[in-house]
């Protein structure tokens, strides 16, 4: 597999731009495009306050559409995998009448940010979503459809810009409507992506930190294990608790503020669960700022060996792994010019991300499979730029 097309030149536009003439009759007058991600480390870290180092994809979302004067909301959706139906329509929402989730579960996320808009007021609009990410495989295909949707309504009604306020307002959309707690990595990423380069983002100042990303030696595989686990849903707030109990009984407001040391002194004080939990993610946000450092000075190996103590931390401690991933990252570290891999999102399924030297990259794909007990998928993809609007 697998070259990433780019987005201007995605055939994405194109399709969208046909179903919406075949839904809606007429041209669409607007487009927008917003990135899924790959996160490189940092795993769990970001609703602690602490580093990650994502780098948004060249797979994405698009929304194409049109304003119209009745007050109607109209939505299509061609994205494979969104459950039924594939058309929605609603009021645009006043004060008096909000929007409130419902079925189907994909619009939750349009209707989300509709709600969570900073401009506005929102009007009628008709409107088609086509996307080549992956649904739920961990590469973030919900903040991806909510930044663009973000995106598409800048066009409609102009909001102040704020970039991170645009973030958090697509945050907010995927907690009070799809009902999942997350942090802000995903949302940010795709806002803030920049091209050839990962980002280092301290989740707490929301400042970040360009880190390069582009040597053409250098291969970022990212490999789709095709599974998701049902635990997914509970499991996430629950590990966000035990980390809010360790924090709190080390008399902190979050994981970021404890160090290592402090840790292990108190770990006759933690339940065996949560303190393990803890030292994930405190032991993650120290790989995340070395790894970012590493990635800076060209040491892939290091880089390499903190993706593989970040795996065997979420699959040991943090207990977010599965079988699948581990077999997808144990298979990817007997291949020869890979420096690293690791499971990558929230766990239980979805992608590995693995680093490797580029001429590697044909056999690695090969050997994965042969060794995988599944079907995978695989991509290649250099970082890309984060949301933007298309051209028509
Ligand atoms: C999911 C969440 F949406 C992110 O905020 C982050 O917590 C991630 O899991 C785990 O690092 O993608």
């Amino acid at each position: 597999m697998a070259a990433v097309p780019e987005p201007g030149r995605c055939p994405l536009l194109g399709a969208a731009r046909g179903a919406y003439e075949a839904a809606f009759g007429g041209a669409a007058a607007v487009a927008a495009w917003a990135p899924g991600r790959v996160n490189l480390i940092g795993e769990h870290t970001d609703y602690n306050d602490g580093f990650v180092l994502p780098m948004a994809l060249q797979l994405g979302t698009v929304l194409v559409g049109s304003a119209t004067q009745d007050g109607t909301i109209s939505i299509v959706t061609t994205a494979p995998g969104a459950d039924e139906p594939h058309r929605v329509q609603f009021p645009a929402p006043t004060q008096s009448l909000p929007l409130s989730p419902g079925r189907p579960n994909w619009a939750n996320y349009v209707k989300g940010v509709i709600q969570h808009y900073r401009g506005g007021p929102v009007p009628g609009f008709n409107a088609v979503i086509a996307s080549d990410v992956p649904l739920g495989g961990g590469l973030s295909s919900s903040a991806s459809l909510e930044v663009a949707t973000y995106t598409f309504l800048q066009q409609l009604c102009p909001d102040d810009g704020d970039l991170v306020a645009k973030a958090l307002a697509c945050q907010q959309a995927e907690h009070t409507f799809a009902g999942m707690p997350c942090g802000i990595m995903d949302q940010f990423i795709s806002v803030m992506g920049k091209e050839n380069h990962a980002l280092l983002i301290d989740c707490r100042s929301l400042d970040a930190v360009p880190v390069p990303l582009h040597d053409a030696s250098l291969a970022v595989l990212i490999t789709n294990s095709n599974v998701r686990h049902a635990l997914t849903g509970s499991e996430y707030p629950a590990r966000r608790r035990q980390c809010q109990e360790a924090a709190a009984a080390l008399g902190r407001t979050t994981l970021r503020d404890v160090t290592m040391a402090e840790l292990e002194a108190s770990r006759s004080q933690l339940d065996e669960e949560v303190y393990r939990r803890a030292r994930h993610v405190v032991g993650e946000i120290e790989r995340t700022t070395r790894a970012a450092q590493a990635l800076r000075d060209g040491d892939y190996v290091t880089f390499g060996m903190l993706m593989v103590e970040s795996h065997n931390s979420l699959r040991d401690d943090f207990a977010v792994s599965c079988p699948e991933l581990d077999q997808l990252v144990a298979a990817a570290l007997e291949v020869d010019g890979v420096y690293g891999s690791r499971m990558t999102g929230g766990g239980f399924g979805g992608c590995t991300v693995t680093l490797l030297v580029a001429e590697a990259a044909e056999r690695a794909q090969q050997h994965i499979q042969e060794k995988y007990s599944g079907t995978a998928t695989f991509y290649i993809t250099r970082p890309s730029d984060g949301a933007k609007v298309l051209p028509l």
